[in-house]
């Protein structure tokens, strides 16, 4: 594992989600991340035409801090916009804005994030929603391939969606998709409801894991609760993983600024332990 790098989730102000490290301004939360030593940020976008990608780019070039990867789910909460949603219209107006966070992604050649953005299951069969679900994916992966944008997609709790929840059924429907430009993210934090055994299920997946997010068993910062980091970073070691190792989690214990630094110290700790193989 050579020198992975770390990353801080950060989200426009108008943001709907309650497990970010931080919330507002983008530019207090980019200069926080590089003071605390983080190598880039991830940002969480609800709409990218409201957001000033020039302005971004700029400061981000300036602070030397990559833009690992770019959410969408806040577009899922607050507007209901999702691929799989019975109403075609909303299927369409997904896309859309799909396409503009790829658009906004393209500036810093990042991920755009599946998350909540691809919907509900909402009673209807695995197989029928999958089908829409390939179609749809298959449209964006060609469309985002030119601007050297990567799609992932991220199995999430069953509390959280009723589709994808597993790194197994999510590397069903990426080999479905077909496309190179679309994989998986796997995050700490579902995979510690939903895997019966992590280290296994990553090796499973290992040819198409392309982000990775990182939160303790009660999503405070890393190393404040009781999962096993040890093991997971391990196996990411043994499998070559070289993507970046994205910190998302609730601003605890004692706010953004403190969650974001256990976070940091945590993870550097136990990525160490590997580099030094
Ligand atoms: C998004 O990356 C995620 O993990 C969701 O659970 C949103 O909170
Ligand atoms: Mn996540």
């Amino acid at each position: 594992m050579s020198c992975l790098k770390i990353a801080l989730v950060i989200s426009t102000s108008d943001a709907a989600f309650d497990s970010l490290a931080f919330k507002g301004d983008l530019v207090k939360g980019l200069q926080m991340a590089k003071r605390i030593g983080y190598d880039a940020v991830e940002i969480a976008v609800r709409d990218p035409k409201k957001v000033d990608v020039d302005e971004i780019e700029l400061i981000a070039k300036d602070l030397q801090m990559d833009v690992a990867a770019v959410g969408t789910g806040q577009a899922f909460l607050a507007e209901g916009l999702n691929l799989i949603d019975p109403d075609e219209n909303i299927q369409k107006r997904t896309i859309e804005r799909l396409k503009d966070h790829i658009d906004f992604a393209s500036h810093f050649s990042s991920k755009v994030i599946i998350g909540f953005i691809r919907g509900n299951r909402k009673h209807r069969s695995v197989q029928e929603v999958s089908n829409l679900f390939v179609e749809h994916m298959r449209c964006l992966a060609d469309y985002a391939l030119p601007r050297k944008v990567t799609l992932v997609i991220e199995p999430l709790n069953r509390y959280e969606i009723d589709f994808l929840n597993t790194l197994g059924q999510t590397f069903e429907v990426v080999q479905m998709i077909d496309r190179t430009n679309v994989g998986i993210l796997a995050d700490t934090f579902h995979m510690n409801i939903e895997e019966a055994r992590i280290e296994e299920s990553l090796r499973f997946v290992a040819s198409k894991l392309f982000h990775f997010h990182v939160a303790d068993s009660n999503r405070w910062a890393p190393g404040t609760g009781h999962y096993d980091f040890e093991s997971t970073f391990e196996a990411l070691h043994k499998i070559g993983y070289e993507g970046y190792i994205s910190v998302e989690c609730l601003p605890m214990p004692n706010g953004p600024q403190e969650a974001a630094k256990i976070a940091y110290t945590t993870v550097k700790s136990f990525l160490q332990i590997f580099e030094r193989d």
